[in-house]
């Protein structure tokens, strides 16, 4: 029999308790960076359910099935190197750190889900020591080409002790992007709280709950986020952990995100800061996320995005005009599959990842050529699929606008620039 690659939660992730309510079904979709090769496009892509539920305990919004993250990461083609905002930010953020703590030669700076080095190079060329952790076996191999040394894993308490069989504590440990891929969040903080240095800070960052559901960004949940974080429930979480929450900052990166430092409870070099985490945990009731109609409202808006898109799709089609995508994202594919765009609606989808490139989109089998094929083609439409960094694409993209081009933005709502 085919073993199941996929289980069903039932118990909140972070408070244990039952109260679950689900509240969107985006269908049985193939994994958002499962890419297929030409040669398999023949062959049918397992496919997992797509549920939100709502813990109406702590109020964590999280997926309902969890589908083995070997499957998902094991092997992963996404790059944040593939964009200049990225990187842009990843620089501010480390010379942030780098600046409030001091960090220098003799320092440490761990990256969980380090993926290519991007960010721990930006400590290198600092001259501060770093370590990556990262279970893409084939972007291991790129980070160590990178000079960035890289422990292949899936982080948690055991490599934490491993590593610290060759290395000393950390000063700062980052995790971007990170936490919402982590199914046993409580062995990951512990693992964190582990390696971290008694003076040192944890800091992660995450798409945020709050303008995931103000900007209708349905398309960042997919089957590599377990966990769709507020402030709330992580405090909640932090009630059992040695390590606690001191500072949370709101930045506009993937559409928005919060950055969460940590520091050890023993550590008292750090002033937590109450207010601002009052005040965002306010803002957070008022904005209803602890409520479970915010959710209902949430799923019905994206429905009717879902019917008001494919209508406006179709009406160029009608008129013959010739639309292609850009950046063959992990949302993008979750856009695609829901919407049920493919090669009818999309010639094909441009991206700037070596590793993308030549591949066909999961489950709707659009091809994907490099950035130049634009030029070749002079589509009359884009649709950026990478819609959180559609300032760094049109910027790019100049001429393609001042040939007569237009771009489609579809989040949060289907506009025309
Ligand atoms: O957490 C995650 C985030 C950070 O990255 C993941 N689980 C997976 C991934 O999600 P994504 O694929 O939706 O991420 P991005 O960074 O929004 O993807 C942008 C895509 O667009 C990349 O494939 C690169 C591409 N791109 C491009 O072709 N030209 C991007 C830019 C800026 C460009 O100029």
């Amino acid at each position: 029999m085919k073993k199941k690659l996929f289980k069903k939660i039932l118990t909140c992730r972070i408070c244990a308790s039952s109260n679950l309510y689900d509240f969107l079904f985006l269908g049985d979709l193939p994994i958002p960076n499962g890419f297929v090769k030409k040669v398999d496009l023949n062959k049918e892509e397992e496919r997992y359910p797509l549920v939100v539920t709502f813990c109406q305990d702590c109020n964590l919004v999280q997926l309902r099935y969890i589908v083995d993250p070997k499957i998902m990461f094991d092997n992963y083609l996404y790059i944040p190197s593939s964009s200049r905002t990225r990187i842009e930010h990843f620089k501010q953020m480390v010379q942030e750190v780098v600046d409030t703590m001091n960090l220098d030669e003799s320092s440490f700076a761990v990256d969980i889900g380090s993926n290519d080095g991007s960010l721990l190079n930006c400590f290198k060329n600092l001259g501060i020591p770093v370590l990556g952790v990262d279970p893409a076996k084939n972007l291991v191999k790129v980070a160590e080409l990178n000079g960035i040394e890289t422990v292949c894993g899936y982080y948690d308490s055991v490599l934490a002790k491993k590593i610290l069989e060759k290395h000393t504590n950390a000063s700062v440990i980052f995790a971007t992007n990170v936490v919402a891929h982590i199914g046993n969040l409580y062995n990951f903080f512990k693992a964190v709280d582990i390696l971290l240095d008694k003076k040192g800070i944890f800091v992660c960052q995450f798409p945020y709950i709050l303008d995931l559901i103000e900007q209708n960004q349905f398309d960042t949940i997919y089957h590599e986020h377990l966990s769709y974080f507020g402030l709330k429930p992580l405090l909640e979480m932090a009630k059992k952990l040695q390590i606690e929450i001191y500072d949370v900052k709101r930045n506009d990166l993937d559409g928005g995100s919060l950055r969460v430092y940590w520091k050890k409870k023993l550590n008292h070099s750090f002033r937590i800061q109450k207010d601002t985490i009052e005040r965002l945990l306010k803002l957070e009731q008022e904005k209803g996320l602890y409520d479970k109609q915010t959710y209902d409202t949430f799923a019905k808006r994206i429905e009717n995005l879902k019917q008001k898109t494919k209508k406006k799709l179709l009406e160029l089609k009608k008129i013959k005009k010739t639309i292609v995508g850009y950046g063959a994202a992990a949302k993008g594919n979750i856009l695609l599959n829901y919407f049920r765009i493919n090669t009818k609606i999309l010639d094909y989808i441009v991206d700037s990842t070596p590793y993308k490139q030549g591949l066909y989109t999961p489950g709707t089998h659009i091809p994907i050529y490099d950035e130049s094929r634009i030029y070749q083609t002079h589509p009359d439409y884009i649709l950026i699929l990478a819609w959180n960094f559609k300032d760094e694409i049109m910027s790019k993209n100049k001429r393609f606008r001042d040939e007569g081009g237009k771009f489609i933005v579809p989040v949060p709502q289907f506009h025309i620039m």
